[in-house]
Order: C-alpha cells, then structure tokens, then sequence
C-alpha cells in the first residue's frame, strides 16, 4: 500500500491524499458503505459501482466468520471474488461487534468467548485467530483486535482496557508475520487507538499505536453515545500525535456534520451504517438538512427526491412516490433511500477533497454545516 499526501488545507488540519492498494487508488478523503455481510443492503453491485462509485467499501468479520463462514469464503477464493465486488475491501476485526451484538460475551486476557446472534452457539476470538480469519477474507486493509470501550467508561476500566488493546496489537502484529496472505495480493493492516474519553490516554494510546509502525492508523471507541463535543476533543488529541504521513481512519462515524468536522481535524477514512440504516428508516441527507420521507407533508410533494441529482434516484422518483412506498411498506423505498443516502455521503467526501484541493475547505465546511443542521 503507498499513501501520497497531496494537499494540506492552510485554515485547518484537513488533508487529500491517495491509497493505492492491489486493488486500486481511494482518493482520500473517503466514507466507505458498510457492506457487513457481504451485501451493501439493498444495493446491487452493479448500482454500487456505476451508481455510489465508492473506492473501498468495508465488511464485518465477526459476521462473516458466523455466515457464510470462513472456509466458504476460502472456497470462493476470498470476499471479493465471492461478493463479485473488485475494487477495495476493508474487514473491520469484529473488536466493536463481539461487544455490540453478541450476548454473554466474556473477555479476558487471552481473547472473548462470545455467543453468536445468530444460532446462540459459543465461539472465542483472539487476536491471532483474527488475524487469520482476516487473511481468509481477503480483503486489502485488516484492523487489528481491539476492545472498543463503552461511554461512559470509568478511568480504570478504559486504562486497563487499553493497555490490554496495546498488548493484543503485539499479538497481531506478531501473528500477522507468521501467516501467508492467501490470494497473491497485499494485505495493509491498521492498528486502532482506544482510550475513551480521556485526553492523556488518547494521547498515551496514540503514541503507541504510532510507534507500532504500521502503514495506516485508526481511531476506534468514539462515536459510542458521547457528545460531538468531546469526539472532536479527542480527535484532535489523536491527530497531533499520528504520524502526518499515514491515513487515519475513524471507526463508526458518523452523521455528515461528523464527517466534515473530523476531516477538519485530520481523518481521511470513514465508515458507517448511518446513511444505509437511517435510509430504511426513511430518513434521507441532503445538502439543506435531512428528511423524514415518512412524513405526512411530503404526500402530495411531487418535486424531485433531491434536486442536486447526485444519483439517478433524486431526479427519477418524486418525495410523494417514495412516501408511498415507504408507507405501504415496499422494498424498493429501502433501495431508493439507500442509494440517494449513500450517492450523498460519496458526494460529501468528494466535495470535500475539491475544496482542500482548491484551499477554501474551511469557508465550504462552515457553510455546509449551517445547511445540513437544518430538518426539512
Ligand atoms: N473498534 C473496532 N471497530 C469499530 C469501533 C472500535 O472501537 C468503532 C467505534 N465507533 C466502530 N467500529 N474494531
């Protein structure tokens, strides 16, 4: 993996750059659609690629380990070929979904024994077992195992709690060496910074994480319930130690107003169910704020989904239709939502990069997070 930084912006920490990997170049900064299952729910690849056009998009490993299973994916010859998808693959470690989803989790030195959500059979993971599951996936950025603390978190528990995630990248790294990747292609892997919302263990994590080395950094347990507020706080914290010359990825955020402000600070790599899960809620971003589809005053709204027409879908179907289709419960209203939602995310992030690119990102953001606080 090589990451070229191509532009500093001169009125805040953002930054554009480019990843190229085996499987192509993800101009930073970048949001990737979580495809957690092997599937970008309700998107077909061919819409995903022509449609969203993202560079990378990201699955779930703790729930492709439970289904379809490891040794299928093997037998596919590895995620992308089973998923039909050829562009960039990003596994997150499961390090966030053994806590988040599954019950009667245990987690001890060794690795977490935990209970799949699926058929309540036991498993244990560990960062070596991992490290090799991520091998099998396949896909070109593997995260470390982490524990992704919860908010609010006592002092002790997140230093303790920390200190066990710097021990369990060791395990990682140490492991990673000793397995061969799979499919003749690279494997990059991050190493993810906790320490939740205090600012010397981020700072301590940071440093840790930074003098692991490794060709690309990530930030996990934010965006866990805490305000916006002290998520910024500590993403600055992070980004003053991360080395400059590496991407910085943070896990899990979050509402477009997150996205930009964290760019601001220094990220270049996001993921998040928002856009995807909201949109099956029916609610849909746009540049002027968000909207609640469902709502009884778009029945008769016969104007374009979004008249920016990022997507086929804003200009193709009117807010009535998909109103419609929302209240008659119809499968094709998750879909619309879901492609308008992530053609607006993908939007964002590329705007974004032309505005760092052009130096006025910070003037650009201002005024975009003015409009998008508003509800329509
Ligand atoms: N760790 C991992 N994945 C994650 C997180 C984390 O802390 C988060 C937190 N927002 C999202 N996804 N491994």
């Amino acid at each position: 993996m090589k990451f070229d930084l191509l532009k500093k912006d001169p009125l805040s920490k953002a930054r554009a750059g480019s990843i190229t990997t085996d499987h192509g170049v993800i101009e930073t900064p970048i949001f990737m659609p979580v495809g957690t299952v092997a599937s970008v729910k309700g998107v077909h690849q061919r819409e995903l690629k022509e449609d969203i056009n993202p560079d990378i998009i990201l699955g779930n490993t703790y729930h492709l380990y439970l289904r379809p299973q490891t040794e299928i994916l093997e037998k596919a010859g590895g995620l992308h070929k089973f998923m039909n998808w050829d562009r960039n693959i990003l596994t997150d470690s499961g390090g966030y979904q053994v806590y988040s989803l599954s019950a009667n989790r245990k987690i001890k030195e060794e690795g977490v024994k935990f209970k799949s959500h699926i058929d309540g059979s036991y498993h244990f993971f560990t960062p070596e077992n991992v490290m090799e599951i991520q091998r099998t996936i396949g896909a070109d950025i593997i995260m470390a195992f982490d524990e992704c603390t919860p908010y609010p978190c006592d002092y002790r528990y997140a230093q303790r709690s920390m200190h066990m995630t710097h021990r369990w990248l060791d395990r990682c790294v140490n492991h990673l060496e000793k397995v061969p990747t799979k499919y003749g292609y690279d494997q990059t892997f991050f190493p993810i910074v906790q320490g939740s919302t205090y600012k010397d263990l981020r700072r301590q994590s940071a440093e840790y994480i930074a003098n692991s080395n490794q060709q690309g950094n990530a930030i996990g347990g934010l965006s866990v319930g805490e305000p916006a507020e002290e998520m910024y706080a500590m993403t600055e914290v992070v980004c003053e130690v991360l080395p400059e010359d590496k991407p910085r990825y943070l896990m899990g955020v979050g509402t477009p107003i997150n996205i930009l402000e964290n760019i601001a600070l220094g990220i270049d790599m996001f993921d998040c169910v928002m856009p995807t899960r909201n949109a099956r809620n029916g609610m849909l971003f746009t540049a002027n704020g968000t909207i609640n589809i469902k709502n009884k005053k778009w029945a008769d709204d016969f104007s374009p989904i979004d008249e920016m027409a990022i997507t086929y879908v804003d200009t193709e179907y009117t807010k009535a239709y998909l109103r419609h289709l929302f209240a008659a419960n119809e499968y094709l209203g998750k879909q619309i939502a879901t492609i308008h939602n992530l053609g607006f995310y993908m939007w964002l992030v590329r705007e974004a990069r032309k505005h760092i690119l052009a130096g006025d990102f910070r003037s650009w953001k201002e005024m975009m997070v003015k409009n998008m606080s508003q509800r329509l």
